[in-house]
């Protein structure tokens, strides 16, 4: 059985993840941890107020756990990493980089998630396939190329067992995003149930890949559950579920809410970060060699959220 740590168990992945390896694993043995207090995940298995970047606290924390595999889910995402870039540098570095050297010291294997974000304009866009030139333009980017390239270094040269994969925009209903570029494929279905309308920040036609939760929930099992002797790749890689635009994803929740309206005001940040995205990525050496394969569309997940959502808003949960 493993003994699991969650780094930054408070955030959109990190919630869900920590409840769905605690269903796997059982409670006991998968400790979150968090800089705040997060009382949801101490109700039914170990908690911890930790801080990634203090390298002592976090070796006493998986020593004193027995930790066998460290999830590192620290990150400052795209936007807000452009607002003070390096503040993005020092905590997106500075946990990835005690993550490793924790993991290399106790033999834990390490999954650190990379992004689309690690891709730039001079990456091919359409089908961008798992090995090509990643030239980002954003903080957040430059962090995730450096991030791969630290990883397989540790892999390469003590041994580490580092994986990772590339996310898309993550859509989920239980805990917000923050300070992502593709956060407005979550927004747009709580502004539909809650006011029938929305305000688009990101141009109608910007494709961005994304990944309904359940599915990145699975991603984060499944490799790292991998026969270790078929991973060809470790750091990191691609996948993706759907790909749309806005007026896209507009058009599916009016199959639910005819009367559903929106309109536009680009912001421009976030304009210039999604056009240096790719549109589409080619996961195929994810599919062959650990098996990735996603359960959910564009179709079914916008039926799965409006259900969500509307039942929350009914039950005053929606704040
Ligand atoms: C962001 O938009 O910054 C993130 C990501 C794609 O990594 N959701």
């Amino acid at each position: 059985m493993k003994r699991i740590l969650i780094v930054g168990a408070g955030g959109q992945i990190g919630s869900e993840l920590t409840t769905h390896l605690r269903d796997i694993y059982g409670n006991k043995n998968v400790v979150a941890a968090d800089v705040r207090e997060c009382r949801d995940l101490a109700e039914n298995g170990p908690f911890v107020v930790m801080n990634a970047l203090d390298a002592n606290t976090f070796g006493y924390t998986v020593n004193k756990y027995r930790i066998d595999t460290i999830f590192n889910l620290v990150a400052l995402l795209s936007v807000v990493g452009e607002k003070d870039p390096q503040l993005a540098w020092s905590i997106n570095m500075g946990a990835l980089m005690n993550s490793l050297d924790v993991a290399r010291q106790y033999n834990c294997s390490l999954f650190t998630p990379s992004s689309i974000g690690a891709f730039g304009p001079s990456s091919p866009k359409v089908n961008t396939p798992q090995d090509t030139l990643m030239q980002p333009t954003t903080m957040y980017g430059v962090c995730k190329v450096t991030g791969e390239l630290l990883s397989n270094y540790y892999f390469q040269k003590y041994g580490v067992d580092t994986r990772s994969v590339r996310f898309p925009g993550i859509i989920s209903n239980v805990t917000p995003p923050g300070g992502g570029t593709t956060d407005y494929a979550v927004d747009i279905y709580y502004s539909a149930i809650r006011h029938n309308h929305f305000v688009c920040p990101i141009p109608k036609d910007v494709k961005m890949d994304m990944l309904y939760m359940p599915d990145a929930l699975n991603a984060c099992v499944r490799l790292m559950e991998a026969d270790p002797a078929k991973l060809i790749h470790r750091n990191s890689f691609n996948i993706t579920a759907m790909s749309f635009s806005p007026e896209e994803i507009y058009d599916e929740i009016r199959r639910h809410m005819p009367d559903f309206t929106m309109k536009y005001e680009v912001d421009p940040g976030k304009e210039a970060i999604a056009r240096s995205w790719p549109d589409s990525l080619d996961d195929s050496c994810a599919r062959d060699e650990w098996g990735w394969a996603p359960q959910w569309n564009l179709a079914d997940m916008t039926a799965d959220m409006l259900t969500i959502i509307a039942r929350k808003r009914r039950d005053g949960l929606l704040i």
